[in-house]
């Protein structure tokens, strides 16, 4: 087997043989292994607790938006990653977005049926991967897009005038979470992700548009109402600002330890912010956060758009700022088209420095990771 499994790492962890051990802070205290559930499914609970021995250990799983869905030149077809052709294995993780669920369509904001995104969980969760879901959430307010930025929490948290409207997607969403289950009737975890890059105003929920106590609220209902009233016990929690310049900013909107179960970031490499230089800076301090907190950080979204220039951008940019943190996952964006790519595809021109990023120890596909949820 190329890499050491994920029950031997925590082996190897348990002996106290992490070469990553901390010298610039202290230990802090074993956290519960799901915070924000203490009736999380077993699998979601032991995902949580491997995901952090993975990244203490000093790996990190490889993630990919939509990435067994499409890919350039090609959709729908069964079988196919433009990662596995690359390299001949899944991405560990693969991510996916249920915008637009909300509406009670068959497709999200991008146009993919539900049930083609339900039907690709399930083969990677077969395949031993892992799962992660963001929302890109229509405005409540307007029936826009999720970068419709007209204010619009205040009027869907307890109390609006749009609560019920909002209970009712969130219905939604727990409907199509609790559709993600095995024929054994085993729930696949998931690393839920909504509300994303909230300290950019880019979004409706995002500074600018709410206050953060009104964030607060929005995240904490519906974290309350997919467990406690839907009961959702499926769900790992992934609090994901975009790029911040200080522990304030990244903790503003923080909804509080008992509400979190992985802390993540947001950050694109492009001209106005480098992920060798501003990057690496920048996973210092989300180190020390992780600490403080003590929860394991996860490189949420990330990658650099229409690579032609950069043809070790993996091994190169990529892979120093992960080795700057111990990252639980990356998730670079997806394959849409030429015009809108972040992962590797056969014939782009990172295509051999991505071989050598994944045949690393660091990075682990979907089969380095076989026995996460044991
Ligand atoms: C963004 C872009 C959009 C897409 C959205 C949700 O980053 O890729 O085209 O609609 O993600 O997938």
């Amino acid at each position: 087997m190329k890499k050491p499994s994920v029950i031997f790492l925590s082996f190897i962890l348990l002996a106290g043989c992490s070469d990553i051990a901390d010298r610039d802070f202290p230990t802090p205290e074993p956290a519960p292994a799901a915070v924000t559930d203490p009736q999380a499914t077993v699998q979601t609970a032991r995902l949580l607790a491997n995901l952090r021995t993975t990244a203490e250990s000093g790996r990190t799983l490889f993630g990919h938006q939509c990435s067994s869905l499409y890919g350039i030149g090609w959709s729908g077809d069964s079988d196919r990653s433009d990662v596995k052709s690359i390299c001949g294995d899944y991405p560990a993780l693969m991510g996916w977005d249920i915008g637009a669920i909300e509406s009670g369509g068959d497709s999200n904001l991008d146009g993919d049926r539900f049930d083609d995104i339900r039907m690709r969980i399930l083969e990677s969760y077969a395949r031993g991967g892992v799962t992660t879901i963001g929302w890109h959430t229509t405005n409540p307010v307007t029936g826009g897009t999720a970068w419709d930025t007209t204010p619009a929490v205040a009027r869907i948290i307890p109390g609006g005038d749009l609560h019920d409207l909002y209970r009712g997607w969130l219905d939604r969403v727990a409907g199509f979470l609790a559709s993600l289950r095995t024929a054994d009737g085993v729930a696949v975890p998931v690393l839920f992700r909504p509300f994303h890059e909230h300290t950019g105003n880019g979004f409706w929920w995002g500074k600018g548009n709410c206050t953060a106590a009104e964030y607060v609220s929005l995240w904490r209902f519906t974290l309350e109402y997919l467990r406690d009233v839907r009961g959702c016990h499926n769900l790992l929690w992934v609090y994901s600002p975009d790029i911040v310049g200080s522990q304030d900013a990244y903790l503003e909107f923080w909804p509080g330890d008992e509400y979190v179960d992985i802390l993540g970031l947001d950050a694109y490499d492009r001209t106005s912010w480098s992920l060798a230089t501003d990057g690496v800076r920048l996973m210092r301090l989300l180190r020390h956060i992780s600490h403080l907190r003590n929860k394991p950080f996860a490189f949420t979204e990330t990658g650099i758009e229409n690579n032609t220039a950069q043809p070790a951008w993996w091994t190169g940019t990529l892979l120093k700022a992960i080795e700057s943190i111990p990252a639980a996952y990356v998730l670079v964006w997806r394959n849409k088209d030429s015009n809108h790519f972040f992962g590797p595809y056969p014939g782009c021109v990172s295509e051999e420095d991505f071989r050598k990023f994944v045949a690393t120890d660091r990075i682990l596909t979907e089969k380095d990771i076989a026995g996460i949820y044991e």
